[in-house]
Protein backbone atom coordinates (compact mmCIF):
# COMPACT_ATOMS: atom_id res chain seq x y z
CA UNK A 1 0.00 0.00 0.00
CA UNK A 2 1.27 3.07 -0.87
CA UNK A 3 0.82 6.01 1.73
CA UNK A 4 -1.71 8.64 1.40
CA UNK A 5 0.90 11.29 1.36
CA UNK A 6 3.42 9.73 -0.75
CA UNK A 7 0.55 9.26 -3.27
CA UNK A 8 -0.21 12.66 -3.85
CA UNK A 9 3.29 13.46 -3.98
CA UNK A 10 3.63 11.13 -6.82
CA UNK A 11 0.20 12.77 -8.28
CA UNK A 12 1.66 16.62 -7.69
CA UNK A 13 5.04 15.10 -9.59
CA UNK A 14 2.98 13.81 -12.76
CA UNK A 15 0.54 17.02 -12.97
CA UNK A 16 3.61 18.86 -12.61
CA UNK A 17 5.18 17.17 -15.29
CA UNK A 18 2.15 17.10 -17.51
CA UNK A 19 2.29 20.85 -16.90
CA UNK A 20 6.09 20.92 -18.05
CA UNK A 21 5.03 19.31 -20.96
CA UNK A 22 2.25 21.23 -22.03
CA UNK A 23 4.59 24.61 -21.85
CA UNK A 24 7.14 23.30 -23.28
CA UNK A 25 5.57 21.34 -26.47
CA UNK A 26 5.24 25.03 -28.23
CA UNK A 27 9.31 25.43 -28.66
CA UNK A 28 9.21 21.30 -29.61
CA UNK A 29 6.71 22.16 -32.42
CA UNK A 30 9.03 25.13 -33.28
CA UNK A 31 12.24 23.13 -33.18
CA UNK A 32 10.34 20.46 -35.81
CA UNK A 33 9.77 23.41 -38.06
CA UNK A 34 13.14 23.93 -38.69
CA UNK A 35 14.73 23.34 -42.02
CA UNK A 36 16.98 20.52 -42.10
CA UNK A 37 18.17 21.52 -45.17
CA UNK A 38 18.77 24.64 -47.80
CA UNK A 39 17.45 25.14 -50.65
CA UNK A 40 18.86 27.73 -53.94
CA UNK A 41 16.90 28.01 -56.90
CA UNK A 42 19.00 28.04 -60.16
CA UNK A 43 18.96 28.76 -64.03
CA UNK A 44 21.14 26.75 -66.15
CA UNK A 45 22.35 28.21 -69.67
CA UNK A 46 22.02 25.06 -71.52
CA UNK A 47 23.58 27.06 -74.92
CA UNK A 48 21.82 28.20 -77.85
CA UNK A 49 19.71 30.45 -75.81
CA UNK A 50 17.99 28.00 -73.80
CA UNK A 51 17.72 28.17 -70.05
CA UNK A 52 16.45 25.68 -67.44
CA UNK A 53 15.33 25.77 -63.99
CA UNK A 54 17.62 23.99 -61.31
CA UNK A 55 17.17 23.56 -57.44
CA UNK A 56 20.34 23.31 -55.45
CA UNK A 57 19.97 21.36 -51.24
CA UNK A 58 22.34 21.31 -48.90
CA UNK A 59 22.86 20.71 -45.12
CA UNK A 60 21.17 23.67 -43.28
CA UNK A 61 24.11 22.99 -40.16
CA UNK A 62 27.82 22.95 -41.15
CA UNK A 63 29.58 24.94 -43.76
CA UNK A 64 30.76 22.39 -46.21
CA UNK A 65 31.69 21.90 -48.83
CA UNK A 66 29.49 18.69 -48.76
CA UNK A 67 30.36 15.71 -51.52
CA UNK A 68 28.01 16.94 -54.49
CA UNK A 69 25.23 14.56 -55.94
CA UNK A 70 23.77 15.47 -59.48
CA UNK A 71 20.70 13.91 -60.61
CA UNK A 72 19.86 13.16 -64.02
CA UNK A 73 16.10 13.04 -64.81
CA UNK A 74 15.24 10.25 -67.05
CA UNK A 75 13.56 9.30 -70.52
CA UNK A 76 10.08 10.82 -71.31
CA UNK A 77 8.78 14.20 -69.90
CA UNK A 78 9.70 13.77 -66.62
CA UNK A 79 11.04 17.42 -64.66
CA UNK A 80 13.77 17.59 -61.73
CA UNK A 81 11.43 16.08 -59.19
CA UNK A 82 10.31 13.06 -61.79
CA UNK A 83 6.76 14.64 -60.61
CA UNK A 84 4.85 12.11 -61.39
CA UNK A 85 0.44 13.25 -61.00
CA UNK A 86 -2.01 11.60 -58.72
CA UNK A 87 -3.71 9.59 -61.52
CA UNK A 88 -0.50 7.96 -62.51
CA UNK A 89 0.08 6.50 -58.61
CA UNK A 90 -1.14 3.58 -56.72
CA UNK A 91 -1.23 5.84 -54.09
CA UNK A 92 -3.71 8.67 -55.34
CA UNK A 93 -0.97 11.31 -54.38
CA UNK A 94 1.84 12.77 -56.59
CA UNK A 95 5.24 11.11 -56.02
CA UNK A 96 8.58 13.46 -56.46
CA UNK A 97 11.22 9.98 -56.18
CA UNK A 98 14.31 12.98 -57.25
CA UNK A 99 12.53 15.52 -55.05
CA UNK A 100 12.99 12.40 -52.14
CA UNK A 101 16.54 11.17 -53.05
CA UNK A 102 17.35 15.52 -53.47
CA UNK A 103 16.23 15.91 -50.03
CA UNK A 104 16.89 12.76 -48.17
CA UNK A 105 20.96 13.17 -49.25
CA UNK A 106 20.76 16.71 -48.23
CA UNK A 107 19.72 16.33 -44.55
CA UNK A 108 22.24 13.50 -44.84
CA UNK A 109 25.59 15.61 -45.71
CA UNK A 110 25.53 15.75 -49.19
CA UNK A 111 24.91 18.85 -51.34
CA UNK A 112 22.40 18.13 -54.74
CA UNK A 113 21.54 19.82 -57.73
CA UNK A 114 18.82 18.54 -60.10
CA UNK A 115 17.00 20.15 -63.02
CA UNK A 116 14.32 20.49 -65.55
CA UNK A 117 15.09 18.39 -68.74
CA UNK A 118 14.78 20.71 -71.76
CA UNK A 119 11.85 21.96 -72.93
CA UNK A 120 9.70 20.46 -69.40
CA UNK A 121 8.34 23.07 -67.00
CA UNK A 122 7.25 22.25 -62.89
CA UNK A 123 4.79 19.10 -62.47
CA UNK A 124 6.64 17.49 -65.75
CA UNK A 125 4.63 19.96 -68.06
CA UNK A 126 5.51 19.80 -71.67
CA UNK A 127 6.53 23.60 -72.40
CA UNK A 128 8.26 24.08 -75.24
CA UNK A 129 7.87 20.42 -77.87
CA UNK A 130 9.79 21.85 -80.28
CA UNK A 131 13.00 21.88 -78.42
CA UNK A 132 11.40 18.48 -76.86
CA UNK A 133 11.19 16.97 -79.80
CA UNK A 134 14.40 17.92 -81.27
CA UNK A 135 16.72 16.33 -79.00
CA UNK A 136 19.08 13.53 -79.36
CA UNK A 137 20.67 11.45 -76.09
CA UNK A 138 23.84 13.46 -76.76
CA UNK A 139 21.75 17.46 -76.44
CA UNK A 140 21.10 15.59 -72.95
CA UNK A 141 24.20 14.52 -71.98
CA UNK A 142 25.88 18.05 -72.76
CA UNK A 143 22.62 19.73 -70.56
CA UNK A 144 24.24 17.10 -67.91
CA UNK A 145 27.41 18.66 -68.27
CA UNK A 146 26.54 21.98 -67.89
CA UNK A 147 24.41 21.03 -64.98
CA UNK A 148 27.80 19.61 -63.38
CA UNK A 149 29.39 22.46 -64.14
CA UNK A 150 26.96 24.63 -62.02
CA UNK A 151 27.27 22.00 -59.19
CA UNK A 152 30.56 22.01 -58.97
CA UNK A 153 31.03 26.08 -59.01
CA UNK A 154 28.82 26.29 -55.78
CA UNK A 155 30.64 27.06 -52.62
CA UNK A 156 29.29 24.25 -50.42
CA UNK A 157 30.25 21.72 -53.25
CA UNK A 158 33.65 19.98 -52.57
CA UNK A 159 34.62 19.91 -56.15
CA UNK A 160 36.86 17.23 -56.35
CA UNK A 161 33.70 14.36 -54.74
CA UNK A 162 31.37 14.32 -57.55
CA UNK A 163 28.30 11.57 -57.74
CA UNK A 164 25.82 11.48 -60.57
CA UNK A 165 22.95 9.89 -60.15
CA UNK A 166 21.04 8.70 -63.74
CA UNK A 167 17.52 6.79 -63.61
CA UNK A 168 16.51 4.56 -66.33
CA UNK A 169 17.24 6.68 -69.62
CA UNK A 170 19.79 9.07 -67.43
CA UNK A 171 21.79 5.57 -67.22
CA UNK A 172 23.22 6.01 -70.49
CA UNK A 173 24.58 9.30 -69.56
CA UNK A 174 25.97 9.31 -66.95
CA UNK A 175 28.58 6.55 -67.29
CA UNK A 176 29.77 8.19 -70.13
CA UNK A 177 29.90 11.63 -68.33
CA UNK A 178 32.08 10.03 -66.00
CA UNK A 179 34.52 8.64 -68.33
CA UNK A 180 35.32 12.58 -69.17
CA UNK A 181 35.38 14.20 -66.24
CA UNK A 182 38.17 12.51 -62.88
CA UNK A 183 35.93 14.67 -60.95
CA UNK A 184 33.02 12.41 -60.70
CA UNK A 185 34.08 9.61 -58.06
CA UNK A 186 30.56 7.60 -58.16
CA UNK A 187 27.84 6.98 -59.94
CA UNK A 188 24.79 5.58 -59.48
CA UNK A 189 22.44 3.77 -62.27
CA UNK A 190 18.95 3.19 -61.17
CA UNK A 191 16.97 1.17 -63.45
CA UNK A 192 19.40 0.60 -65.90
CA UNK A 193 20.23 0.28 -69.50
CA UNK A 194 22.95 -2.29 -70.58
CA UNK A 195 22.54 -3.14 -73.60
CA UNK A 196 22.01 -1.77 -76.53
CA UNK A 197 19.10 0.66 -77.90
CA UNK A 198 18.13 -1.75 -80.65
CA UNK A 199 18.74 -5.04 -77.87
CA UNK A 200 16.19 -3.49 -75.46
CA UNK A 201 13.60 -2.17 -77.57
CA UNK A 202 13.35 -5.64 -78.86
CA UNK A 203 13.47 -7.46 -75.73
CA UNK A 204 10.65 -4.84 -74.72
CA UNK A 205 8.73 -4.66 -77.67
CA UNK A 206 9.24 -8.56 -78.38
CA UNK A 207 10.58 -10.90 -76.14
CA UNK A 208 8.95 -9.76 -73.18
CA UNK A 209 5.26 -9.63 -74.52
CA UNK A 210 5.76 -13.18 -76.33
CA UNK A 211 6.56 -14.39 -73.17
CA UNK A 212 3.91 -12.55 -71.72
CA UNK A 213 1.94 -14.44 -74.37
CA UNK A 214 2.96 -17.72 -73.75
CA UNK A 215 3.20 -17.49 -69.78
CA UNK A 216 -0.11 -15.90 -68.62
CA UNK A 217 -2.37 -15.27 -71.51
CA UNK A 218 -2.13 -18.95 -73.04
CA UNK A 219 -3.76 -20.94 -70.59
CA UNK A 220 -3.58 -24.33 -72.58
CA UNK A 221 -0.27 -23.73 -73.69
CA UNK A 222 -1.34 -24.65 -77.22
CA UNK A 223 0.55 -21.74 -78.69
CA UNK A 224 -2.66 -20.20 -79.30
CA UNK A 225 -4.70 -17.08 -78.07
CA UNK A 226 -8.78 -17.36 -78.03
CA UNK A 227 -11.03 -14.23 -77.12
CA UNK A 228 -11.82 -16.38 -73.97
CA UNK A 229 -7.66 -16.50 -72.49
CA UNK A 230 -7.17 -13.10 -73.15
CA UNK A 231 -10.47 -11.85 -71.56
CA UNK A 232 -9.38 -13.92 -68.40
CA UNK A 233 -5.80 -12.79 -68.60
CA UNK A 234 -6.44 -9.48 -68.62
CA UNK A 235 -6.41 -7.72 -65.15
CA UNK A 236 -5.32 -3.90 -64.50
CA UNK A 237 -1.73 -4.79 -63.99
CA UNK A 238 -1.34 -6.34 -67.40
CA UNK A 239 -1.15 -3.66 -69.81
CA UNK A 240 2.89 -3.01 -69.58
CA UNK A 241 3.11 -6.21 -72.06
CA UNK A 242 0.32 -5.66 -73.87
CA UNK A 243 -3.61 -4.08 -72.67
CA UNK A 244 -6.56 -5.58 -73.54
CA UNK A 245 -7.29 -2.76 -76.46
CA UNK A 246 -4.64 -3.54 -77.98
CA UNK A 247 -5.96 -7.01 -78.55
CA UNK A 248 -9.55 -7.20 -79.02
CA UNK A 249 -12.25 -4.37 -79.27
CA UNK A 250 -15.34 -4.58 -78.14
CA UNK A 251 -17.36 -1.63 -80.48
CA UNK A 252 -20.53 -4.23 -81.12
CA UNK A 253 -21.27 -5.41 -78.17
CA UNK A 254 -18.97 -9.14 -78.19
CA UNK A 255 -15.05 -9.08 -78.19
CA UNK A 256 -13.75 -9.58 -81.55
CA UNK A 257 -9.77 -9.73 -82.73
CA UNK A 258 -8.22 -6.09 -83.66
CA UNK A 259 -7.83 -7.24 -87.28
CA UNK A 260 -3.63 -7.02 -87.53
CA UNK A 261 -3.44 -8.96 -84.82
CA UNK A 262 -5.09 -12.00 -86.89
CA UNK A 263 -4.62 -11.51 -90.16
CA UNK A 264 -6.15 -14.89 -91.22
CA UNK A 265 -9.36 -13.69 -89.93
CA UNK A 266 -9.60 -17.20 -87.69
CA UNK A 267 -10.95 -17.33 -84.00
CA UNK A 268 -7.37 -17.30 -82.77
CA UNK A 269 -3.83 -15.15 -82.52
CA UNK A 270 -1.16 -17.87 -83.31
CA UNK A 271 1.36 -16.38 -80.80
CA UNK A 272 4.65 -17.09 -83.14
CA UNK A 273 3.00 -16.70 -86.92
CA UNK A 274 0.53 -14.10 -85.81
CA UNK A 275 1.71 -12.13 -82.20
CA UNK A 276 5.22 -12.20 -83.13
CA UNK A 277 5.26 -11.29 -86.43
CA UNK A 278 3.28 -8.52 -85.78
CA UNK A 279 5.49 -7.20 -83.14
CA UNK A 280 8.66 -7.75 -85.17
CA UNK A 281 7.40 -5.56 -87.91
CA UNK A 282 6.12 -2.64 -85.40
CA UNK A 283 9.52 -2.46 -83.74
CA UNK A 284 11.36 -3.15 -87.12
CA UNK A 285 9.70 0.22 -88.46
CA UNK A 286 9.93 1.99 -84.79
CA UNK A 287 13.31 2.13 -85.63
CA UNK A 288 12.99 3.94 -89.01
CA UNK A 289 13.24 7.97 -89.10
CA UNK A 290 9.94 7.66 -90.26
CA UNK A 291 8.17 6.59 -86.71
CA UNK A 292 7.29 9.93 -84.95
CA UNK A 293 9.40 11.69 -82.38
CA UNK A 294 12.46 9.82 -83.57
CA UNK A 295 15.54 11.92 -83.71
CA UNK A 296 16.03 10.95 -79.91
CA UNK A 297 15.61 6.82 -81.11
CA UNK A 298 17.88 6.91 -84.23
CA UNK A 299 20.85 9.17 -81.85
CA UNK A 300 20.94 5.84 -79.59
CA UNK A 301 20.77 3.64 -82.36
CA UNK A 302 23.99 5.20 -82.91
CA UNK A 303 25.06 5.00 -80.01
CA UNK A 304 27.51 1.90 -78.35
CA UNK A 305 25.90 -0.11 -76.00
CA UNK A 306 26.63 1.03 -72.11
CA UNK A 307 28.06 -2.72 -71.66
CA UNK A 308 30.60 -2.17 -74.46
CA UNK A 309 31.84 1.65 -72.47
CA UNK A 310 31.67 0.94 -69.19
CA UNK A 311 35.10 -0.49 -68.85
CA UNK A 312 36.19 2.86 -69.14
CA UNK A 313 34.76 3.61 -66.31
CA UNK A 314 37.04 4.26 -63.60
CA UNK A 315 34.80 5.83 -60.49
CA UNK A 316 32.69 3.56 -58.16
CA UNK A 317 29.48 2.10 -59.75
CA UNK A 318 25.95 1.26 -57.99
CA UNK A 319 23.39 -0.22 -59.61
CA UNK A 320 20.24 -0.17 -58.07
CA UNK A 321 17.93 -2.58 -59.67
CA UNK A 322 13.95 -3.41 -58.71
CA UNK A 323 13.60 -7.26 -59.98
CA UNK A 324 10.13 -6.45 -61.11
CA UNK A 325 11.26 -3.84 -63.63
CA UNK A 326 10.46 -4.22 -67.19
CA UNK A 327 10.98 -1.08 -68.56
CA UNK A 328 15.08 -1.31 -67.75
CA UNK A 329 14.74 -5.14 -67.26
CA UNK A 330 17.00 -6.82 -64.31
CA UNK A 331 18.48 -8.58 -67.51
CA UNK A 332 20.73 -5.42 -68.53
CA UNK A 333 21.53 -4.65 -64.66
CA UNK A 334 22.96 -8.35 -64.46
CA UNK A 335 24.45 -8.30 -67.45
CA UNK A 336 26.03 -5.00 -67.13
CA UNK A 337 27.08 -6.21 -63.32
CA UNK A 338 28.77 -9.29 -65.30
CA UNK A 339 30.87 -6.91 -67.77
CA UNK A 340 32.36 -4.77 -64.81
CA UNK A 341 33.50 -7.62 -63.33
CA UNK A 342 34.92 -9.19 -65.97
CA UNK A 343 36.75 -6.26 -67.08
CA UNK A 344 38.01 -6.12 -63.71
CA UNK A 345 36.33 -2.92 -62.40
CA UNK A 346 37.83 -2.26 -58.68
CA UNK A 347 34.64 -1.16 -57.09
CA UNK A 348 30.96 -2.08 -58.05
CA UNK A 349 28.11 -3.12 -56.66
CA UNK A 350 24.96 -4.59 -57.79
CA UNK A 351 21.87 -4.30 -55.23
CA UNK A 352 18.35 -5.95 -56.55
CA UNK A 353 14.87 -5.19 -54.70
CA UNK A 354 12.23 -8.35 -54.67
CA UNK A 355 9.09 -6.84 -55.50
CA UNK A 356 9.68 -3.54 -56.58
CA UNK A 357 9.68 -1.82 -60.40
CA UNK A 358 11.04 0.76 -62.04
CA UNK A 359 10.05 3.47 -59.72
CA UNK A 360 11.57 1.76 -56.66
CA UNK A 361 7.55 1.16 -55.69
CA UNK A 362 6.29 -2.60 -54.85
CA UNK A 363 4.70 -3.67 -58.18
CA UNK A 364 3.95 -7.26 -59.72
CA UNK A 365 6.12 -8.29 -62.92
CA UNK A 366 3.85 -7.83 -65.51
CA UNK A 367 2.31 -4.23 -64.11
CA UNK A 368 4.20 -1.22 -64.20
CA UNK A 369 2.86 1.01 -61.19
CA UNK A 370 4.31 4.49 -59.90
CA UNK A 371 4.73 6.30 -56.73
CA UNK A 372 7.26 7.23 -54.18
CA UNK A 373 10.51 5.19 -54.20
CA UNK A 374 11.26 3.24 -50.78
CA UNK A 375 12.81 4.35 -48.12
CA UNK A 376 15.04 1.27 -47.82
CA UNK A 377 16.29 1.89 -50.87
CA UNK A 378 17.31 5.65 -49.96
CA UNK A 379 19.04 4.12 -47.25
CA UNK A 380 20.97 1.69 -49.40
CA UNK A 381 22.08 4.82 -51.44
CA UNK A 382 23.18 6.55 -48.56
CA UNK A 383 24.86 3.19 -47.08
CA UNK A 384 26.84 3.28 -50.12
CA UNK A 385 28.15 6.65 -50.70
CA UNK A 386 29.06 6.79 -47.17
CA UNK A 387 30.65 3.45 -47.53
CA UNK A 388 34.25 3.94 -45.80
CA UNK A 389 35.06 1.71 -48.88
CA UNK A 390 34.38 4.97 -51.39
CA UNK A 391 36.31 7.13 -48.87
CA UNK A 392 39.61 5.23 -49.13
CA UNK A 393 38.87 5.14 -52.94
CA UNK A 394 38.07 8.51 -53.10
CA UNK A 395 41.27 9.51 -51.18
CA UNK A 396 43.78 7.17 -53.10
CA UNK A 397 42.00 8.94 -56.12
CA UNK A 398 43.19 12.13 -54.59
CA UNK A 399 46.80 10.93 -54.19
CA UNK A 400 46.78 9.73 -57.56
CA UNK A 401 45.52 13.09 -59.02
CA UNK A 402 48.08 14.83 -56.38
CA UNK A 403 50.94 12.15 -57.75
CA UNK A 404 49.75 12.66 -61.53
CA UNK A 405 50.30 16.99 -60.83
CA UNK A 406 53.53 16.26 -59.29
CA UNK A 407 54.48 14.31 -62.09
CA UNK A 408 53.39 17.20 -64.59
CA UNK A 409 55.03 19.93 -62.58
CA UNK A 410 58.25 17.97 -62.99
CA UNK A 411 57.72 17.27 -66.81
CA UNK A 412 57.36 21.01 -66.72
CA UNK A 413 60.09 21.81 -64.00
CA UNK A 414 62.51 19.31 -66.29
CA UNK A 415 61.30 21.58 -70.09
CA UNK A 416 62.03 24.85 -68.15
CA UNK A 417 65.34 23.59 -67.23
CA UNK A 418 66.27 22.43 -70.70
CA UNK A 419 65.27 25.58 -72.08
CA UNK A 420 67.32 27.91 -69.90
CA UNK A 421 70.21 25.13 -70.18
CA UNK A 422 69.65 25.54 -74.40
CA UNK A 423 69.33 29.94 -73.76
CA UNK A 424 72.76 29.72 -72.00
CA UNK A 425 74.59 27.81 -74.40
CA UNK A 426 73.55 30.15 -76.97
CA UNK A 427 74.10 33.32 -74.68
CA UNK A 428 77.92 31.57 -74.16
CA UNK A 429 78.88 30.82 -78.02
CA UNK A 430 76.97 34.60 -78.12
CA UNK A 431 79.72 35.65 -75.77
CA UNK A 432 82.68 33.65 -77.57
CA UNK A 433 81.64 35.29 -80.67
CA UNK A 434 81.63 38.74 -79.34
CA UNK A 435 84.69 38.46 -77.56
CA UNK A 436 86.53 37.38 -80.53
CA UNK A 437 85.26 39.85 -82.71
CA UNK A 438 86.07 42.21 -79.80
CA UNK A 439 89.80 40.69 -79.86
CA UNK A 440 89.69 41.36 -83.71
CA UNK A 441 88.69 44.78 -83.19
CA UNK A 442 91.20 45.57 -81.09
CA UNK A 443 94.31 43.92 -83.81
CA UNK A 444 92.62 46.20 -85.98
CA UNK A 445 93.44 48.91 -84.05
CA UNK A 446 96.89 48.12 -83.46
CA UNK A 447 97.44 47.77 -86.72
CA UNK A 448 96.17 51.10 -87.94
CA UNK A 449 98.10 53.12 -84.84
CA UNK A 450 101.51 51.35 -86.57
CA UNK A 451 100.21 52.77 -89.83
CA UNK A 452 99.54 55.87 -88.49
CA UNK A 453 102.74 55.69 -86.57
CA UNK A 454 104.39 55.30 -89.88
CA UNK A 455 102.64 57.59 -91.60
CA UNK A 456 103.74 60.40 -88.97
CA UNK A 457 107.26 59.41 -89.02
CA UNK A 458 107.05 59.68 -92.81
CA UNK A 459 105.12 62.77 -92.45
CA UNK A 460 108.49 64.29 -90.28
CA UNK A 461 110.90 62.62 -92.72
CA UNK A 462 109.07 64.85 -95.69
CA UNK A 463 109.14 67.71 -93.54
CA UNK A 464 112.81 67.77 -93.29
CA UNK A 465 113.57 67.31 -96.57
CA UNK A 466 111.77 70.36 -97.03
CA UNK A 467 113.10 72.10 -94.54
CA UNK A 468 117.13 71.69 -95.84
CA UNK A 469 115.67 72.34 -99.41
CA UNK A 470 114.44 75.07 -98.33
CA UNK A 471 117.42 75.85 -96.88
CA UNK A 472 119.67 75.26 -99.66
CA UNK A 473 117.47 77.19 -101.86
CA UNK A 474 117.92 80.31 -99.22
CA UNK A 475 121.54 79.81 -99.31
CA UNK A 476 121.14 79.82 -103.02
CA UNK A 477 119.56 82.89 -103.62
CA UNK A 478 121.50 84.22 -100.75
CA UNK A 479 125.13 83.58 -102.28
CA UNK A 480 123.04 85.05 -105.76
CA UNK A 481 121.98 87.77 -104.14
CA UNK A 482 125.72 88.33 -102.47
CA UNK A 483 127.33 87.49 -106.00
CA UNK A 484 125.06 90.17 -107.81
CA UNK A 485 126.37 93.07 -104.89
CA UNK A 486 129.65 92.46 -105.35
CA UNK A 487 128.91 92.34 -109.33
CA UNK A 488 127.50 95.99 -109.19
CA UNK A 489 130.17 97.09 -106.26
CA UNK A 490 132.77 96.93 -108.73
CA UNK A 491 131.32 98.10 -111.72
CA1 LIG B 1 -4.48 -21.21 -76.04
CA1 LIG C 1 -5.29 -16.50 -86.63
Amino acid sequence: MVPEIKRRTIQTLIAGFLAVLMLSSLPIAEALDQETIMRRDLVIDLGDGLMTDAKFTYPSVGEGPFPGVLLIPGGGTPDMDEYMPPYATETGKPARPFLQIAEYLSERGFAVLRYNKRGIGFNSTLVDPEVFFDTTIQDLERDAEKALEVLMQQSEVEAGDITLIGHSESTIIAPRIAVDNPSVKKIVLMGTAGRSYYDIKYFKTVDLRVIFAEDVLDTDHDGLLSIPEVIEGLGPGAKAAISAQDLIENSTGEWLWRPHWNPDGDDFVNIEEEFESFLVRLIEYAMTAEYPGSKLAQSQLALESTMDMIGNVSSSILILQGENDILTPFEDASLLEQRLTESGHPDHTLITYTGLGHYFYPEDYWSITMGPIQDYVLHDLEAWLKDPARRVRGLVSQLQTAENTIENLQGQLGDVKLEFEGRTSQLESSIEELQSESTSLRNTIIELDGRNMELQSALDSSKNLTYIALGVAIIAVITEVALIVQIRSRS
